[in-house]
């Protein structure tokens, strides 16, 4: 019988350096890389409608009920397409943002109620929920001072602080609410240390006997 897979999760605010982690660590232990939204075709088109600046102009805003129902869409097929059969076949996937960006997004963010956004967080997932979660902690603004001068901000990273301090709470809360399943790392140290100190986490992980 083959082992399931390690589902590993990277969360945090914008520009906290989750992509050039994901990338370092699925390279290291040879493990799927994917991001959310999005890691399948309707992902794809389901992120670029989600995070197009143009996206909803004219005055007409995303409800938040509708936000969150469009990343879980992404979700149930990601999960049913991609991660769960690479899990079962045994081999571990790195995911860029999954469920506790949802939680703290659209629940600590939009101020949906959170346990109706866990609820349905479980319903998408078919109640997959990571092994590990890195929390890369970075204050918003040194998060924001790392995207590219030229680059246009997406429709999420244009809110205001207000609301990015609201997610970093709530990353902040998840991860105090759950230590076995959560690391928390200072973003704010450079590539290496941060890199390093993933993989600590990783072979914590591993020690510990992989899938809980
Ligand atoms: N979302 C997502 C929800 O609202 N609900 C959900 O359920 C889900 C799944 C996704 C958006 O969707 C929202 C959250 C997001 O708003 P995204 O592009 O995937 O958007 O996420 P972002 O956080 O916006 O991605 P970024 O690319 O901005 O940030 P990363 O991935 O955290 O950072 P990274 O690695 O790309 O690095 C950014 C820059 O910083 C440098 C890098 O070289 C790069 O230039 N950098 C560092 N610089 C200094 N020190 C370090 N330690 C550094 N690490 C990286």
């Amino acid at each position: 019988m083959t082992c399931r897979g390690v589902l590993i999760a990277f969360e945090g605010g914008e520009g906290a350096g989750k992509s050039t982690q994901a990338r370092l660590l699925a390279d290291a232990i040879d493990a799927e890389l994917t991001r959310e939204p999005g890691g399948t075709d309707l992902g794809d088109r389901i992120r670029e409608w989600l995070l197009h600046p143009d996206a909803h102009d004219e005055g007409r805003s995303l409800d938040p009920r509708t936000e969150l129902m469009l990343m879980l869409a992404a979700r149930a097929q990601h999960v049913s397409e991609r991660i769960g059969p690479v899990l079962e076949s045994g081999r571990d996937v790195v995911v860029d943002r999954f469920s506790a960006s949802t939680l703290a997004y659209q629940g600590y963010g939009r101020g949906l109620p959170i346990e109706e956004v866990r609820r349905a967080c479980s319903l998408a997932s078919g109640d997959l929920w990571p092994d590990l979660n890195i929390l890369l902690d970075v204050a918003p603004a040194i998060g924001a001072g790392r995207a590219a001068p030229c680059s246009l901000p997406d429709r999420i990273e244009a809110e205001g602080e207000g609301f990015h301090e609201r997610v970093a709470l709530g990353f902040r809360a998840l991860a105090a609410a759950d230590s076995d399943r959560w690391v928390v790392i200072d973003a704010s140290l450079d590539v290496g240390a941060v890199a390093r100190a993933v993989r600590e986490a990783v072979s914590t992980l591993r020690r510990r006997g992989g899938p809980r």
